[in-house]
């Protein structure tokens, strides 16, 4: 059963109610049975937004671009959501938003809607409650959704790379420092930006990058290098051009819906995964299991039954013995 109160949520968030649609972030991301609600009653009003990730290191200029961009799309009359997603961070509101003070120039805007995420949150963490935020501001009827991620890793790849079209941010000398997650990157981005680039090296670090794609597997896309300095402005309308190129390109090759496709199997194993360690959790966790931990200490029975006893406990069967060898 749907609650009243997240229906009516819903119904004021798609009337484009700025309050609700924050609200409904703060649900989702908090997780629990309203989340799960509003996740339902949500989904049916999804699927028309465009997502755009941007991911990169603190600093990069991540916030720079993203105020640019919704400066970029608002002058085209069009409507934007913003998610500030930092995995770093247990604190949510505002802090990778960072200049707020330039952000608050969008905060009269009614056709803006900006939430910061941090790792608060369910088992699954940023990676499942990402896109449920995308489907509120999705569900709110905007059509562009920029994901600002900061970069930290596997997590900012499973969240920037979980857009339609991903941008790596990066800066004049990116190329020099041994970063481990490069092939991440190298492996997510749809378009590199270098930003800052009224800063020296700026060349360098095209060349570098150029190097690193033309050692990548070929692709139908080869991801193009935007130089731009955020803070003037300069090079933001080449950006939203190659945006453009690049979704024109999923959408004349039929990739875009094969992402999608791909993004919800990914999902819905995560959230099956999640789900089933919430269950081992609780199923490693009580009297029973106690039990049962000094039975095997006590070596009155082995291990792998004493877990099938646990799993039958928690309504789940086992594989029924250890694996075989070789077999994992
Ligand atoms: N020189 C220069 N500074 C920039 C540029 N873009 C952003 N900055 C500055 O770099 C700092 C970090 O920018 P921010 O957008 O908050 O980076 P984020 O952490 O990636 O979101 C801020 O002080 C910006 O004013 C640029 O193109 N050139
Ligand atoms: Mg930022």
């Amino acid at each position: 059963m749907v609650r009243p109160s997240v229906t009516e949520l819903v119904r004021r968030a798609r009337d484009g109610d700025r309050g609700a649609v924050a609200k409904l972030i703060s649900v989702v991301e908090t997780g629990g049975p309203d989340a799960l609600a509003a996740g339902a009653a949500l989904f049916p009003h999804t699927g028309r937004a465009y997502t755009v990730g941007l991911t990169g290191a603190p600093g990069a200029g991540k916030s720079s671009l993203v105020d640019a961009l919704i400066r970029r799309i608002r002058a085209d009359g069009d409507e934007v959501g913003v998610l500030a997603v930092d995995p770093t961070s247990p604190f949510s509101g505002g802090a990778i938003l960072g200049d707020r003070v330039r952000m608050q120039d969008h905060a009269l805007d009614p056709g803006v809607s900006i939430r910061s995420m941090a790792t608060r949150g369910h088992l699954g963490g940023l990676a499942l409650a990402t896109p449920q935020a995308v489907r509120v501001l999705d569900a709110a009827g905007k059509p562009w959704v920029l994901i600002e991620t900061v970069g930290v890793g596997q997590v900012e790849v499973e969240i920037a790379g979980a857009a339609d079209t991903t941008v790596v941010v990066v800066t004049p000398g990116w190329g020099d420092g041994v970063q481990a997650n490069k092939a991440g990157l190298m492996e997510i981005a749809d378009l590199f930006v270098v930003n800052k680039a009224d800063r020296p090296g700026v060349e360098e670090t095209v060349r570098d990058l150029n190097l690193m794609l033309d050692l990548s597997p070929p692709r139908s896309w080869r991801p193009p290098i935007v130089p731009t300095v955020a803070v003037r402005g300069q090079g933001v309308d080449e950006l939203w051009e190659a945006i453009g190129a690049h979704r024109a390109h999923l959408e004349a090759t039929g990739e875009l819906a094969a992402r999608r496709q791909e993004r919800l199997r990914r999902e819905l194993r995560t959230i099956v995964g999640a789900r089933l360690a919430e269950r081992a959790e609780a199923a490693c966790s009580g009297s029973r299991f106690e039990r049962l931990v000094r039975e095997v200490a006590a070596r009155e029975r082995d291990p792998y039954s004493a877990a099938e006893e646990l799993l039958a406990g928690a309504g789940m069967r086992g594989a029924g013995g250890p694996p075989a060898p070789g077999s994992g």
